[in-house]
């Protein structure tokens, strides 16, 4: 627990008194805690998965960047307001932005944005408007973002031929009481690999161009105010160059999915047509003119691949014996791949790609 790791908050904080320390439970990757100080202000401050990510220090010098930049493009706004769009990162005592411990363990601290709250599920179009504005807002102002100054926090992270390989290593090692278990899972992914290579091969023949991108969209990442208006895209650790189509899927396979992404209940797990269309409405208004024709007419295949990667690399996950993703039961994985697989069918039944 971070309480008790005094030469963390030290880095960060100095000369600060902390008052209270609170885990935050959210995300499938990283430990995360709120940390208040006697003074009244409020941090979090975050162990990144080293497991998963394997330059921690180049990563958080991404989303540095990245927010650097963000906050240059507002310039119409105080500082303290800026503080409540944009993540705000707290250099440690030495200078950068990461501390590394004597466990070589890394750590990233932001100002906390307080009277805020997220959603795991949606049911509110107006919701889905909010966040389709605010995830459209950032991949607009993050356009003129010289992505060669980024690295590939998790090379090839997108990537559908490398998913697939991992899938059919996943599928090598597996027992065969997992193999039974995910048998429909596995024809499924089979069955759609064709069609979801199309984007990947949109990208790599030049047709969709390279951008800074969020990558983990998810409607958990997205904070709005305490009216439901948007305010701040959070958790950049995946920032790196990407499609729109990752940022634009990853979105809706979150907000239009009726369930959270782990409902085992699959009569629950529909997709939800209209918060498509509200979300799509307020990413197209904000997104503008950053995007052109032709990524605007794959945006709704880019919802049926992101979902479908997810649903790929749970399957992988559980298959490999729930090596990367936290989970709370020995199915967990395979529950949130079934999940997914639903929703991609419901998807199907309501949108045409
Ligand atoms: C992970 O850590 P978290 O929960 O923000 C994952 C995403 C998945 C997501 C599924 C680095 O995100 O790619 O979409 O779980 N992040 C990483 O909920 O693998
Ligand atoms: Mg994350």
């Amino acid at each position: 627990m971070l309480e008790k790791r005094k030469e963390v908050l030290a880095a960060f904080l100095p000369e600060m008194e902390i008052k209270e320390v609170k885990e935050l439970i959210s995300g499938h990757i990283n430990d995360t805690y709120l940390v208040k100080t006697n003074k009244g202000s409020q941090y979090v401050v975050q162990k990144i998965n080293k497991d998963v990510f394997k330059d921690v220090p180049g990563l958080i010098r991404n989303k540095v960047l990245v927010s650097q930049y963000l906050h240059l493009q507002m310039p119409e706004m105080n500082e303290k307001e800026r503080q409540r769009r944009i993540l705000t990162f707290v250099p440690a005592v030495s200078g950068v932005y990461h501390f590394e411990d004597d466990q070589g363990e890394f750590w990233n601290a932001m100002i906390y944005i307080d009277q805020s709250q997220t959603f795991d599920i949606v049911h509110d179009p107006t919701i889905a408007y909010e966040g389709g504005k605010l995830f459209g807002e950032f991949l607009n102002l993050t356009e003129g973002f010289d992505t060669s100054k980024l690295i590939e926090s998790i090379p090839r992270f997108h990537d559908m031929s490398f998913r697939f390989t991992q899938f059919e290593a996943a599928l090598k090692g597996a027992s065969a009481d997992r193999l039974e278990k995910s048998a429909s899972e596995i024809k499924k992914a089979w069955m759609l690999k064709d069609e979801m290579h199309i984007l990947q091969d949109l990208k790599e023949q030049g047709k969709i161009r390279l951008r800074v991108t969020h990558n983990d969209t998810k409607i958990s990442n997205a904070l709005f105010d305490l009216q439901g208006r948007g305010l701040c895209v959070i958790d950049t650790d995946t920032v790196m160059p990407g499609i729109v189509h990752y940022d634009f899927g990853d979105a809706i396979r979150t907000i239009c999915n009726s369930a959270a992404e782990d409902e085992r209940d699959l009569e629950r797990v529909f997709f939800k047509k209209d918060l498509y269309e509200a979300y799509s409405l307020g990413f197209l208004e904000t997104v503008g003119t950053s995007i052109t024709d032709l990524e605007k007419k794959y945006l709704p295949l880019g919802a049926k691949t992101m979902t479908f990667i997810m649903a790929l690399r749970f399957l992988t996950d559980y298959l490999n014996g729930n090596i990367y993703y936290k989970t709370k039961y020995p199915e967990h994985n395979l529950d949130r791949s079934k999940n997914q697989f639903k929703l991609i069918q419901s998807f199907s039944e309501k949108i045409s790609v």
